[in-house]
C-alpha cells in the first residue's frame, strides 16, 4: 500500500470490523511515539513514522471469541488456549484484510532471544491513548521506601478489566501529521487513588480489586473470572468440566 493520508483509516477500518465483533479494540500509533519513551535496547526496529496498531481484549472477548473458538477448534495442547484464540483471531484479521502488506505481529507473551518482551504492552497502550499507564514514578512522595512497584494500565471504560494482546507493525505504511498523538484519559488523577491502585495491583491482584479503581462499564463474567483465577495448569481440566 502506498503511503497516503488515507493509510490510517484504511488499516484501522478493516481491522476494527473484523476484531470489534470478537471483543477486541484497536488503536493506531506511530512507532516513534513508542520508541521515544524507551531505551534503544527496547526499540522497535522501524522508522518513527511507521504505522502500528495495539490490540486490546475487552471483557466480551471471552464469550464472543474464546468460547466459540474452543467449541470449533477444541483444545490444542501444549499452548495456552486464550493465547491460541487471540493468535487465531488476529492472524485471520490480518491475512483477510491485508494480504498484500508486510505486518510484524507481536503478541504480549512472546519474548526476544534476549528474553525481553517482544513489545512492552503497557507502554504501547499508553502512547496510543488507549489506557493510561500508572507507574511508580506517577506517585509523588512515594510511601514504598525504595521497593519496586509494577505499573498498571487503566482503561477509561473497562478500568482494569481488559488485557493488552498484540502489537501490529505495518512495515511499509508511513503516516505523517494526520495521525496526532492522543493523551490517554487520566482516570486515576489523585495521589491517594494511584497509591491504592498500585498497592492493589502489586499486593493483591488475585482479588480483582485493582480492576475496579474506576467504575467499569463491563467486567469479566463469573465464568471468565473462574477461568482466569484457576492456575494455568488446571485450566484444561476446568474447560473439560464445561463440556
Ligand atoms: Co504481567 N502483566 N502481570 N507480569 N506482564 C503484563 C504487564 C500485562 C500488560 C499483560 C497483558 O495485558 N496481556 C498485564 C497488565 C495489564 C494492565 O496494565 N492493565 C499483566 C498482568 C495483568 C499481570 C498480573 C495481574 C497477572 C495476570 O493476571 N496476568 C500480575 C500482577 C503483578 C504482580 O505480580 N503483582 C503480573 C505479574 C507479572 C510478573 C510475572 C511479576 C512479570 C513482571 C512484571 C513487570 O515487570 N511489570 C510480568 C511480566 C513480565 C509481564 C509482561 C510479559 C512484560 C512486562 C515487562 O517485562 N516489562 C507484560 C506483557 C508485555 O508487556 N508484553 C505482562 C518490562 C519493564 C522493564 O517495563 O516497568 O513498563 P516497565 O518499564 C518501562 C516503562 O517505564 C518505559 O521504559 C521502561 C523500560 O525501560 N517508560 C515509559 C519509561 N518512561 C516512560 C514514560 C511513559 C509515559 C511511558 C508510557 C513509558
Amino acid at each position: 500500500m502506498a503511503a497516503s493520508p488515507a493509510s490510517v483509516e484504511s488499516v484501522i477500518r478493516p481491522l476494527g470490523s473484523c476484531l470489534t465483533k470478537l471483543g477486541f479494540e484497536v488503536y493506531p500509533l506511530k512507532v516513534g511515539w513508542y520508541n521515544s519513551v524507551l531505551p534503544p535496547s527496547l526499540h522497535l526496529p522501524y522508522p518513527d513514522d511507521t504505522l502500528a496498531v495495539v490490540v486490546l481484549s475487552t471483557p466480551a472477548m471471552f464469550e464472543q471469541a474464546f468460547l466459540p473458538f474452543l467449541e470449533q477448534r477444541g483444545i490444542q495442547k501444549p499452548c495456552d488456549p486464550v493465547d491460541q484464540c487471540v493468535r487465531d483471531c488476529v492472524s485471520t484479521a490480518v491475512s483477510q484484510s491485508f494480504s498484500e502488506l508486510k505486518v510484524d505481529v507481536r503478541y504480549d507473551y512472546e519474548l526476544l532471544p534476549s528474553r525481553k518482551p517482544k513489545f512492552l504492552a503497557q507502554t504501547a497502550a499508553h502512547v496510543s491513548g488507549a489506557a493510561f499507564y500508572y507507574q511508580q514514578s506517577d506517585v509523588t512522595d512515594q510511601p514504598w521506601a525504595g521497593k519496586k512497584m509494577f505499573g498498571v494500565c487503566i482503561h477509561p471504560s473497562f478500568g482494569g478489566w481488559f488485557a493488552i494482546r498484540a502489537l501490529l507493525v505495518f512495515e511499509d505504511v508511513t503516516v505523517g501529521s494526520e495521525l496526532v498523538q492522543p493523551a490517554p484519559p487520566d482516570c486515576v488523577p489523585s495521589r491517594e487513588d494511584r497509591i491504592k491502585l498500585l498497592e492493589a495491583f502489586n499486593f493483591r491482584w488475585q482479588d480483582w480489586s485493582y480492576r475496579d479503581i474506576v467504575p467499569p462499564a463491563q467486567t469479566y463474567s463469573e465464568r471468565q473470572k473462574e477461568y482466569f483465577s484457576t492456575a494455568p495448569a488446571l485450566r484444561l481440566a476446568l474447560l473439560r468440566t464445561w463440556g
